[in-house]
């Protein structure tokens, strides 16, 4: 065995270890709605050193990396076993993604991948690339994981080799290591963004989706939508209605699309989206929330304006604007704990995994009192004016 093959070795696990280990810790005071943590939780280099290289020196004389690893990003998130599970989007050097687990004994730091990535059955017509799925814990007794299926568009142009199509992958399991994948979710147009409901509503599966004209532009779709299913095994949602609209001069004037599933509270379901602005730099994305009825979860009942967590421009471990896609902040996965904590977690620039943490009170609170958009500068300023005259009595 080489010198080389074995300092190099030990360099790269002894880096790997030191990364695994690391604590992470509130930056504080924050903004008092949740609090940031200083370092990501899931980057590229947080997957295994045997993932990366092979480990023999007869046929990795110079250990060198096999198998690349691009980035780590928008993760589904849920609670399972005492441990807080995360599924990557893993994505290869080659631009494919795939799905891994990785666990963490508190949420905040040591996350670990499962030894393999997740096996994921393909229907009869294969995904090119699968990414971003959402799990739900469905009242049914599965974990489901919706996700997005992308593939070539059968109708491109000949030499249009960037035209794809967008639908919605439906996959489960009941011990995260065994997966059956169930046909496609139908519905009149393409689909990304779509996650399950984790309750019936009269009987159904319900699903919030993303109505969109083509595989990037949501033109006409109006917003993030809901439609209910009678048959997950057959899953075609054949109406489909608007329940969170976009609008003219906000946070999502050109895009929005659901997060994770919403979260059961005492005043309502409290949801976690992302919107989407152009800008002379290129799209911004950021996330904000909102909160739906009770007894119907289709129905709006609050919605603060503006961003809830938007991509900050410094951090101890780099800028979370800069990215393979910057400026970009997404979020798939968030778990609310027993004790009323919320672990939201969210990918920066579509290049790794962050922790906020916040408690189901504090975000209820913060949707309920944060003034929604009045959608000029006038009414902005008027609900400005308001918090300083009552500030200064
Ligand atoms: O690159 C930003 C995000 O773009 C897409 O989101 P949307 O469909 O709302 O535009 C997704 O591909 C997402 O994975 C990605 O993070």
């Amino acid at each position: 065995m080489s010198n080389l093959f074995q300092q190099r070795k030990e360099s790269v696990i002894a880096e790997y270890e030191q990364l695994v280990a690391l604590k992470n810790e509130p930056v504080l005071p924050g903004n008092g709605i949740y609090e940031r943590y200083k370092h990501p939780v899931v980057t590229a280099a947080h997957t295994p050193v045997f993932w990366r290289y092979d480990l023999s020196p007869e046929t990795n004389p110079y250990f060198m990396e096999r198998f690349g690893i691009n980035c780590t990003f928008n993760s589904g998130a849920i609670k399972w076993q005492g441990k807080y599970i995360l599924v990557v989007r893993v994505e290869g050097n080659d631009r494919k993604s795939f799905f891994a687990i990785a666990e963490s004994p508190n949420g905040i730091d040591h996350f670990r991948f499962w030894d393999h990535p997740i096996t994921l059955p393909e229907t009869s017509d294969p995904d090119t690339n699968v990414y971003d799925m959402r799990l739900t814990q469905h009242a049914d007794g599965w974990i489901y994981g919706v996700f997005c299926s992308e593939r070539k568009d059968p109708n491109a142009p000949a030499g249009d080799l960037s035209a794809a199509t967008a639908a919605a992958g439906i996959a489960r399991t009941k011990d995260l290591i065994n997966w059956e994948r169930l046909p496609d979710l139908k519905s009149k147009s393409q689909q990304r963004n779509v996650v399950l409901h984790p309750e019936f509503v009269n009987g159904n599966y319900a699903f919030y989706t993303r109505p969109q004209d083509g595989f990037i532009d949501t033109g006409s779709g109006g917003g993030i939508g809901w439609g209910l299913v009678d048959d997950i095994t057959h899953a075609e949602v054949k109406d489909e209605k608007i329940i969170n609209f976009r609008h003219y001069h906000t946070i999502t004037e050109v895009k929005n699309g659901e997060g994770p599933h919403p979260i059961k509270t005492s005043k309502g379901w409290l949801h976690l989206a992302h919107g989407v602005r152009n800008t002379a730099a290129g799209l911004r994305y950021v996330l904000y929330l909102y909160m739906t009825d009770l007894q119907d979860p289709a129905t709006l009942i609050a919605e603060p304006a503006g961003h809830f967590i938007a991509p900050q421009g410094t951090g101890i471990d780099g800028s979370e604007r800069v990215g393979d896609v910057s400026n970009v902040v997404f979020s798939n996965g968030w778990i609310a704990d027993d004790d009323g904590k919320v672990y939201i977690y969210y990918a920066s620039s579509d290049t790794r995994m962050h922790v906020a943490v916040s408690s189901i009170d504090r975000l209820v609170d913060y949707c309920f009192n944060t003034a929604p958009d009045g959608y000029r500068s006038a009414t902005s300023m008027q609900t400005l004016n308001k918090l300083i005259n009552k500030n200064l009595k």
